[in-house]
């Protein structure tokens, strides 16, 4: 049975009170501009509820439009067809210009440790405070309908409702970015989206203009290393990291500032796919990463991640090799430890894709007084862009009164009126200073010096804010430092992955220059990585492209790989077990009780699904075999009669099952008769090749020893 949580009010088929800041009136008597306010309700929601129009005129007939005689024209006075239909027409709004592709969900956030002597952040003050988030997932390059893995970075976007407003941490999956400064911005997202003339590739950065633009813009080298390592291939959004990427500010109660930058850490581990792998899964579930989301936070598996800070002073950043405000840098966890003062678990469902994880608006300028922006060039750009696009998203300036959007908190304010305005505030007093309350009349909100903004704290002490200048500082011209630092802290495997992800991205590439400037560029990273590239394409090894500054050498930093810090955990990783007709009932209980009790899922599958009969009974498959490929899940199983293995070795898709499990460097755990299905996939025996009792031990971790066999990591 599914652990399915308890329903909340929102999740229960009622018809929800969805007036923004719930528990107080937005604009409170006691405040000044009192007065009731209209509720916006989830209409057509309730299961009981007749059909109405818009305007809540019943509906008799939902089937056949009104009709001039039983084979006639149809009446332009059918109100109900015409209102139907102008409805539907305009049901899309303009997809997000990047990040169109989401998936989100709620949760709640809970401080595990207090801070107050670093920030006065109500959410830090005290250990248990908590409150509710919403969090949307996305990847970058593609539109809203493609697919989910391709190689891309994830953002990673969560607004935290807290009792002072809403704080957006609009992350990335990945603690670097592409470029220093916001001009850049709209160069790089047409480089990388669909080309102008042709409209393709969709979701793929492997194509000419991206690494026409990247050849062209050093500083992008440090983001190009993360965006070709399996950080952008992930097994799961429940197994990523987040990261806000930008410097901010703590401001304490004192006044007193820090520089702060945040991690999420999932409680599931970092794991991500294989290549080949990742490619197989967009064809065989587009929906790979949004299904997986869903259906962890439908059974009860509630993903979670703990909330880090590195925190550092003036003093600190004065002193590094790079520019702390320069988002192309990171700072390494081995020089600023991450200190984890939260958890944030998912905990619900949408109820509705549209109304939440389309209309969510995150702005990096909300933020909570206690958290401050630093002077980063590429996050002072983004204060602005994002309120920006939400009108042209969301069509309104209102858009902050959609449910998703609108504060927990009371908000009250002098703002008025504006396209779908669905407040209504009542009285005279719409301007400030007012003097009406002298009058009895309500005389509206009034600033709060005490506990609002008050100077915003973003000075910077190196900072001589006297010039206008259209500069970056000394330090941002270090491009390639930190892309050897992160590249030089892979394993081995890793670094192949690195390798084979840029030859395969320039094979696609069709001007012989652009991929000669990139390779020249590689130089100044690594010259191994340049020579393998150079290899893998064919091409003359280039001369070095010019650095703006010469690389420092930094020390490599164990926590930037993944398979360094691999958990052996089975906890959220997916088994599927192999059965057909015959096949030994009690074996499979036993192997889905051990995943189970591991904390994995298993998943049955067999050549047919409606119930096979098998010794012991009959069973159901959850998945038919050719609709569900080894590549989508952790590790496999089988458990099979002699005469059913040797059919099933006559079927391409069986083979293929085994073949890139192994290819994938998956366990497979296998009975006896398994074996003639093993000889033909090609699958040697190794640490990973297992019986099915010798499957708890291994559990669902990759053996990537086995990689050096099954593909050339030269
Ligand atoms: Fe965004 N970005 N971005 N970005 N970004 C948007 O806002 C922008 C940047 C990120 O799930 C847009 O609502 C500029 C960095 C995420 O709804 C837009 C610059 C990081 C999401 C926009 C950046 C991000 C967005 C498109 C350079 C990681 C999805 C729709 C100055 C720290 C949020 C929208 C969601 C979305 C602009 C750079 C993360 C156009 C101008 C760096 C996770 O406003």
């Amino acid at each position: 049975m599914p652990k399915k949580p308890a329903p909340s009010p929102a999740t229960d088929n009622q018809l929800h009170d969805h007036q923004p800041g719930a528990e107080q009136p937005a604009f409170s008597t006691e405040q000044g501009n009192g007065g009731e306010l209209h509720q916006t309700v989830a209409y057509g929601a309730h299961p009981a509820a007749y059909l109405t129009d818009n305007f809540g005129h019943r509906i008799a007939d939902n089937q056949n439009s009104l009709r001039a005689g039983e084979r006639g024209p149809t009446l332009l006075e059918d109100f109900v067809l015409r209102e139907k239909i102008f409805h539907f027409d305009h049901e899309r709004i303009p997809e997000r210009i990047v990040h169109a592709r989401g998936s989100g969900a709620h949760g709640v956030f809970e401080c595990t440790k207090a801070i107050p002597g670093l920030t006065k952040a109500s959410i830090f003050q005290t250990e248990g405070a908590s409150c509710p988030v919403f969090v949307r997932f996305s990847t970058v390059a593609g539109g809203a309908g493609s697919v989910d893995t391709p190689r891309d970075v994830r953002g990673f976007a969560v607004k935290l409702y807290t009792d002072s407003g809403n704080w957006d941490l609009v992350g990335n999956n990945i603690p670097v970015f592409f470029i220093q400064d916001a001009m850049k911005f709209p160069d790089l997202v047409h480089s990388v989206k669909m080309e102008a003339d042709r409209g393709y590739p969709q979701a793929a950065s492997a194509h000419d203009t991206f690494w026409d633009f990247i050849g062209l813009m050093p500083e992008a080298m440090h983001m190009i290393m993360w965006a070709m390592s399996d950080r952008t291939i992930p097994r799961s959004l429940r197994m990523i990291e987040g990261f806000g990427v930008h410097t901010f500010r703590f401001v304490n109660e004192k006044g007193d500032g820090k520089f702060v930058k945040f991690h999420w850490k999932p409680v599931l581990g970092i794991q991500s796919t294989t290549w080949d792998e990742a490619v197989k899964i967009a064809g065989a579930d587009p929906d790979f990463h949004r299904r997986d989301l869903f259906e962890a936070i439908d059974a009860g598996d509630f993903p979670a991640w703990d909330l880090g800070v590195q925190v550092f002073d003036e003093a600190f950043a004065a002193k590094q090799p790079y520019d702390v405000l320069d988002a192309t840098k990171l700072i390494p966890e081995e020089d600023v430890p991450v200190e984890i003062v939260g958890r944030m678990t998912l905990n619900r469902n949408v109820d509705n894709f549209f109304a939440e994880t389309e209309q969510v608006a995150f702005l990096p300028s909300n933020i909570i007084p206690g958290i401050d922006f630093s002077n980063d060039p590429l996050l002072q750009g983004r204060l602005f862009s994002y309120l920006d696009t939400q009108k042209s998203r969301l069509g309104t300036t209102n858009f902050h009164q959609i449910p998703i959007n609108a504060p927990k908190c009371p908000f009250h304010n002098f703002q008025r009126d504006g396209m779908m305005q669905t407040l209504v505030p009542t009285g005279r007093a719409n301007y400030e200073p007012n003097s009406l309350a002298e009058a009895g009349e309500n005389g509206g909100p009034r600033p709060s010096p005490a506990t609002g903004f008050n100077a915003f704290t973003t000075n910077d002490e190196r900072n001589d804010p006297t010039q206008k200048l259209r500069v970056r500082a000394e330090l941002f011209a270090d491009h390639f430092s930190q892309a050897r630092m992160f590249y030089l802290s892979q394993t081995e495997n890793e670094q192949a992955h690195i390798a084979s992800a840029l030859v395969f991205e320039l094979s696609k590439v069709t001007l012989d220059h652009v991929r000669v400037r990139v390779v020249g560029q590689l130089r100044n990273i690594d010259d191994n990585l340049a020579k393998r590239v150079a290899d893998g394409l064919a091409i003359d090894l280039p001369a070095k492209e010019k650095a703006a500054r010469a690389p420092v050498d930094l020390k490599p930093s164990d926590a930037l790989s993944i398979q360094k810090n691999a958990d052996d955990t089975m906890e959220g990783r997916k088994v599927a077990i192999l059965f057909a007709e015959g096949s030994d009932k009690a074996a499979i209980d036993a192997l889905k009780a051990t995943i189970e009790k591991a904390g994995g899922t298993a998943f049955l599958v067999a050549p047919k699904v409606g119930g096979i009969k098998v010794k012991g009974g009959t069973l159901k498959a959850d998945g038919q075999l050719a609709g569900s490929p080894s590549v989508l899940f952790d590790a496999i199983a089988s458990i099979l009669t002699d005469d059913q293995a040797k059919t099933l070795s006559k079927q391409g898709a069986a083979v293929q099952w085994f073949m890139d499990a192994f290819g994938h460097c998956k366990t497979i755990a296998h009975d006896e008769a398994t074996q003639i299905l093993l000889d033909k996939a090609g699958v040697e025996k190794d640490s990973g090749v297992v019986t099915l009792d010798g499957f708890a031990k291994v559990g669902t971790r990759r053996h990537w020893a086995r990689e050096a066999k099954v593909r050339d990591l030269a």
